[in-house]
């Protein structure tokens, strides 16, 4: 097993071991407890085949055509100053007078992140990632950064992925030298739908910041900033990217929608700057964000806060584009963008749109747009494998312009909603949504506020209750917990205020908080936990896995046990991993660097008096076998 560790270390795979490496190496002589073997796989394989995978409904396994993507790119520039070069070289200061001297407008690519959070249930596969992340950094060049890593993907890896996210960013990481990496962190509630303790916060940030994150775009739910604060100090003290986000909510063209006008954005971005955010991103998270409104708010922005601003919206509303447009005509220095068959409705807009409607536009970015079509093709080929999880749209939604639903929780809401039997009933779920928000206030609606507005909504549809009824006999209705808490004060303060009736009449007589709710935590104690992780892995855990089991408890230790009975399931192909295998069918697994099984499917035999199954397979050649439980 040591040998395993050397030949399969990134320095060893790379070529950069040198002789001394063994010895400067000591994660190899972290001997696994189990190496992964041929038994394993067909036991995962043989479970998704016999049982299906998670809540999707049982089906066939799809044919896909041959998928040989066999395009070339060009090595990247040797010379080129990206800004990763700066930052590495020079630190987050340097990057925005970098940025100050280009003329045209840059991008950021989403489609590791947001886009497949918001197309399919952030159900991309890291398999899927690392085979283009080398094509990816060569067709694009000059790509200002990369979100992909946080918001959901971290507890669904583990969750439902069966994956490491750290393992994730470290794999992109070293695939991606040459550009920064960016990830989306929810201020005091890290990548969870909590807060927690400052000195977690830091924790965090700080191995995030070791593996390979350069930008963290920091937002806060309610936009509240002191829940920003301490986030932004860490990612500074890292020497890393600050990106404050300013939530984008309501419509500052709207004279009747004055909640959040254009001065509240622009005292918003005054105190982001003055909490120490080097770049200030404006998170168009519904695709609210219209055409004239982005000129009016970045022209602003850059008018009265000198620091780059960097916009993201959906296209929900199938505005995106135009959003852009006027937005880039205002000065915007770095726009986000989705490899094009990952792109639009719930998801980003299309970097290859954006890049024609700009012909002829002095802001034009550089990009080689033929490239990233080839490029293109890689993604098209692969987003059948995730239809199972898709959102269910090929039309625009402008109707969100009321609903005002995040991109990445329109499609999670909805399968929520179909599990509840309400299904059929989602459009009283949306109309509800608007209402529960004006209930609550108007508040931001970005994860985990939105969670907590969504949550409300579908309990009002699925009991019929009414917004009087709740005012009216609210002292009988036992509310979700999550509403509960956000009425406590546990997600920080709403802007405004919480409306005091309502208040009172969710809390049933409790006693709200009024300050940030991490001033009263209590700081983790990395040692101890470390310690209870020890005994429950039975084997000492990495920094990293004690932040993410201080994150998700249940869902880490959940992860931990299946990656022992399985072994490390992301080398299989994405459509074996959710939907097993076909009768007769040939599946080919590299289950390390120079060792590749042949994995066939003879026959699936009955179950017996247990439930059980036995699968017969041929493995390199010899017959094997694997007993499965039928959970039908
Ligand atoms: C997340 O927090 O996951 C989001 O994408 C919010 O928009
Ligand atoms: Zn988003």
């Amino acid at each position: 097993a040591f040998m395993e560790n050397v030949i399969q270390h990134p320095a060893f795979l790379s070529g950069e071991a040198e002789t001394t490496f063994i010895d400067h190496t000591p994660a190899l002589f972290q001997v696994a407890k189990r190496v992964d073997n041929s038994s394993q796989k067909m036991q995962y394989i043989g479970d998704i085949t016999v049982n299906g995978y998670d809540d999707v409904e049982s089906h066939e396994k799809k044919y896909y055509p041959e998928g040989h993507y066999r395009e070339q790119f060009k090595p990247f520039p040797k010379k080129l100053v990206t800004a990763k070069t700066i930052l590495d070289a020079k630190g987050p200061l340097a990057v925005n007078d970098w940025l100050n001297q280009q003329s045209e407008v840059l991008l950021t690519d989403t489609t590791l992140r947001d886009a497949h959070q918001s197309l399919f249930a952030t159900r991309m596969r890291t398999h899927d990632m690392v085979k283009i992340a080398d094509s990816m950094q060569r067709a694009m060049p000059n790509l200002f950064s990369y979100e992909m890593w946080g918001g959901a993907t971290f507890d669904v890896a583990y969750r439902f992925l069966v994956e490491d996210p750290w393992t994730r960013l470290k794999l992109l990481r070293q695939k991606m030298p040459h550009t920064l990496l960016q990830m989306l962190f929810r201020g005091s509630n890290a990548v969870g739908y909590k807060n927690y303790p400052d000195n977690m916060l830091v924790a965090f940030i700080k191995q995030a910041a070791t593996d390979g994150i350069d930008v963290f775009r920091i937002f806060d739910s309610l936009n509240w900033v002191p829940q920003l604060e301490k986030s932004i100090q860490a990612v500074r003290d890292n020497n890393k990217i600050a990106e404050a986000a300013i939530c984008y909510t309501g419509d500052i063209l709207d004279p009747d929608k004055q909640k959040y006008n254009l001065k509240y954005y622009l005292d918003l971005a005054k105190e982001l700057q003055a909490a120490g955010a080097t770049i200030i991103g404006i998170k168009d998270m519904a695709g609210l964000l219209k055409p004239e409104a982005a000129y009016e708010l970045v022209s602003s922005l850059k008018d009265k806060v000198d620091l780059p601003i960097h916009l993201h919206t959906h296209d929900t509303t199938g505005n995106g584009v135009m959003t852009y447009q006027r937005a880039i005509a205002a000065g915007v220095d770095v726009v986000d963008v989705a490899q094009s068959a990952l792109s639009g409705t719930t998801s980003q807009p299309s970097m290859q749109s954006l890049y024609y409607a700009l012909d002829g536009n002095v802001r034009q970015p550089q990009l080689d747009v033929k490239a990233t079509e080839r490029l293109n093709h890689y993604f098209e080929g692969i987003r059948p494998f995730y239809d199972d999880f898709a959102n269910g749209l090929n039309a625009p939604l402008p109707d969100n312009y009321s609903a005002q639903m995040p991109g990445g929780q329109y499609s999670n809401l909805r399968q929520q909603a179909h599990a509840m039997g309400l299904g059929n009933r989602w459009e009283e779920v949306k109309l509800m949504y608007a209402t529960v928000n004006s209930m609550f206030g108007d508040i931001v609606k970005v994860t985990p506020s939105s969670k907590v507005v969504g949550d409300m909504a579908l309990f009002m549809v699925q009991h019929d209750l009414t917004e009087e009824d709740v005012y009216h006999d609210g002292a009988t209705i036992d509310f979700p917990d999550s509403v509960i808490n956000f009425f406590m004060g546990d997600l920080g303060q709403p802007v405004g205020g919480f409306p005091e009736k309502l208040q009172q009449i969710i809390l049933k007589g409790k006693k709200p908080l009024t300050v940030r709710p991490g001033s009263l935590a209590k700081p983790v104690d990395f040692a101890a936990v470390k310690q209870e992780l020890t005994t429950k892995m039975n084997s000492e855990p990495t920094q990293e896995d004690v932040l993410s089991y201080i994150l998700y408890p249940d869902v880490f230790l959940d992860y931990t046990r299946r990656e022992s009975e399985y072994g490390n399931v992301s080398m299989l192909d994405t459509p074996t991993f959710f939907q097993g295998m076909r009768l007769g069918e040939r599946v080919e697994v590299q289950l390390r660097p120079g060792k590749i099984l042949i994995l066939i499917l003879n026959e699936v035999g009955e179950p017996d008096i247990e439930g059980n199954r036995t699968l017969y397979f041929t493995v390199n050649g010899q017959r094997s076998e694997v007993v499965v439980k039928d959970k039908n």
